[in-house]
């Protein structure tokens, strides 16, 4: 039998540890159990060199067999599994990108249902950058031309998608000598799908272009796409105070989570939550109220936008079924494991899925139907009201853990905290970097992942980084775990964070770790890297910047494509865990080295948090040196030779 580990070298958090323990005296079988039971990790499979692409094999490469049947080497099999990891990443962004869309183009055309255009600003805005005239237009009209230049990005036969004119313009212009700019969403996936399959692209190198090229499809496009309709349907966040951790359960309440991705399902849950109806049947149960809480990303849309307050993040989302007190969790797409219904089978819970493509055999589903939301989202309360009564007492345990945070830094928000409202600018933030009170810009994203101590390297990684006066802004899972450890507060700047970054943060009012929003957000933090370099001072391509992308504890294939978009814009990205690629010597130092040349960005594998420390800060410096702004005040003492030169 493969060797149990203990509660505490499973998470690092007391809450989570608590939950570990309680599951194992119920009988509930979570995460952390089931990767100890799968023992050591296959090698042909980390290594990247095990191939299913045909059926001849499954053929795996050793010193013994170098070569598949086909004669596919390790460099192929390895760099084809990657692009699809790539590609699957990036169809899910865009896929979540696809239901907002259509949803934007109904509300457009007046069959939204109960969605309306909540932020009109934003709505102009994003038809400006995206070439729709909207002046003097109804804002319905502008919604519906900008619904069909965004559907538009995934037909795209030929050319280049159109969201890719909001980077930079030397960094399009890398794209396009490199050929990196992609046709439509769809056109290119499958194109990546057919160079997979057997007997197609065997150049490892190709293959990376084409899994750059493909990421970009995510970045530059779906998740970009993403953030802006969900903004304009459901508001740009504005700074939210809210809470994080298993302790936001709340005993006397009927607990409902949602868990999963896609903001409309929840937008409308977060109203119907507050309905005075609702309220009074979970009155007329015993209950004070209604608690909606969130797992993962979902999570972070709602918290973003109405402060609903986080329940934890992807490796808590047993774990909270685990305290006994939940009565419905809601699961849409990504990220929801296949256990759920195991777990909740030990208490009372119900799974309720409402995607018609992510259903489970043993959960309930009901389908969400958009042009129907308000009665949809109430009829799932009211399952949640009715199962109440079912909670047994003598299994509730809700950990005493929750800490403080604020959220919802979009660009907007930063724009006029940095400037104020009548002068709004990343002007402060530049100077701040050039003057080295601020070193630089890390990105910390990403899930977390059951084979790690969970959340300890994002969560040391982040309070080092802003000890060392490096801003650090995050999205996703890695996100939450800071909030529960109490760094998305302002007050955090002032405990742990250095000098330089502590005045700036207590001159502008801003925690020193800036929570943006979900995963697909992180197109927010492209934007933000985007408005250093429009304002001047800090280089004119992204791979200038002192700036670098981290994903501590990744786990997704959506992680894997983020990484390459991050990349392929000329961000370096240190990765806590190494690709499935060490089978290959060639694809790993293509990579790791030989991409710095042909994009100005590559992937550090980097397992332990201390050198991880220790690359951010030798590449932010790096990158401050060659930008010229790390020159010492040269002191020059005169004599009076000098000083008669200085007067003529
Ligand atoms: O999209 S960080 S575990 S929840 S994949 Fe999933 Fe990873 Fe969390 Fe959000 Ni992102
Ligand atoms: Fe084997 Fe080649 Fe088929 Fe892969 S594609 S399974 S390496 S024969």
């Amino acid at each position: 039998m493969p060797k149990e580990r203990p509660p505490q070298d499973k998470a690092s958090d007391l809450a989570s540890i608590a939950m570990i323990e309680k599951a194992a005296a119920d009988g509930a079988i979570d995460a952390f159990c089931r990767a100890d039971a799968q023992g050591v990790t296959c090698r042909f499979g980390t290594d990247g060199v095990c191939c299913r692409m045909c059926h001849m094999g499954p053929c795996k490469i050793t010193p013994r067999s170098p070569l598949g049947i086909c004669g596919a080497n390790a460099d192929t099999i390895a760099a084809r599994n990657l692009l699809r990891e790539v590609a699957a990443g990036a169809a899910a962004h865009s896929d979540h990108c696809r239901h907002l869309v259509q949803l934007f183009k109904a509300v457009a055309e007046g069959r939204g249902g109960d969605y309306r255009i909540k932020d009109e600003t934003r709505l102009r805005r994003a038809a400006r950058s995206w070439g729709v005239d909207e002046v003097g237009l109804p804002a319905l009209e502008v919604a519906r031309q900008l619904a069909e230049v965004f559907t538009k990005e995934f037909s795209l036969q030929e050319g280049k998608v159109k969201t890719l004119e909001l980077a930079p313009g030397p960094r399009q212009a890398i794209w396009d000598r490199l050929a990196l700019a992609p046709r439509g969403i769809d056109a290119t996936v499958v194109e990546a799908l057919h160079r997979t399959v057997m007997g197609v692209d065997h150049d490892y190198r190709n293959l990376i272009h084409a899994a750059l090229k493909t990421s970009l499809t995510d970045g530059w496009c779906g998740s970009m796409i993403a953030t802006a309709i969900g903004d304009i349907l459901f508001g740009t966040p504005k700074p939210v105070r809210s809470r994080a951790n298993l302790g936001v359960l709340e005993a006397k309440k009927v607990n409902v989570l949602v868990h999963g991705h896609e903001p409309s399902l929840t937008e409308i849950l977060a109203i119907a939550a507050r309905d005075p109806q609702m309220l009074a049947a979970a009155k007329a149960v015993g209950a004070e109220g209604i608690n909606l809480a969130g797992i993962c990303c979902t999570a972070n849309e709602v918290l973003m936008r109405h402060g609903v307050p986080v329940a934890g993040n992807f490796l808590q989302q047993e774990l909270a079924i685990v305290t006994g007190a939940v009565e419905v969790m809601i699961t849409d797409v990504q990220c929801c494991m296949a256990s759920l219904p195991n777990v909740a089978r030990c208490y009372h819970t119900k799974i309720i899925t409402t995607s018609p493509i992510a259903k489970n055999v043993e959960a309930e589903a009901v389908e969400f139907d958009d042009s129907n939301a308000l009665d949809c989202a109430k009829a799932i309360l009211r399952k949640a009201i009715d199962n109440y009564p079912n909670r047994d007492p003598r299994k509730v345990a809700i950990p005493d853990a929750q800490s403080p945070m604020v959220a919802g830094f979009s660009n907007e928000t930063i724009f006029s905290m940095l400037g104020g409202t009548f002068r709004k600018s990343f002007r402060p933030l530049n100077d701040a970097i050039i003057s080295g009170r601020i070193r630089g810009i890390a990105g910390i994203v990403g899930c977390n992942n059951a084979r790690d101590c969970t959340d300890a390297y994002i969560t040391t990684l982040t309070k080092e980084l802003i000890q060392r006066d490096i801003i650090v802004l995050q999205t996703g899972c890695a996100a939450i775990a800071c909030g529960k450890q109490g760094l998305l507060t302002p007050e955090a700047a002032l405990h742990l964070a250095g000098n330089g970054l502590r005045e700036v943060c207590e001159a502008v009012g801003i925690p020193p770790v800036l929570h943006m929003g979900s995963c697909v957000d992180n197109s927010r933090i492209l934007l933000a890297a985007k408005f250093v370099l429009d304002e001047g001072g800090l280089g004119n391509d992204f791979s200038e910047l002192p700036a670098i992308g981290i994903a501590p504890e990744w786990m997704s294939e959506k992680a894997v494509a983020i990484g390459h978009y991050f990349v392929a814009s000329g961000v370096d990205v240190i990765l806590g865990r190494p690709f499935y690629t060490l089978g290959s010597q060639a694809l790993t130092k293509y990579l790791c080295e030989d991409l710095q040349e042909i994009v100005g960005a590559k992937f550090h594998y980097i397992s332990d948090v201390n050198q991880a420390i220790e690359t951010v800060v030798e590449h932010i410096e790096r990158k401050r040196d060659a930008l010229g702004i790390n020159r010492k005040l040269e002191r020059k003492l005169y004599d009076m030779k000098d000083r008669r030169e200085l007067n003529v």
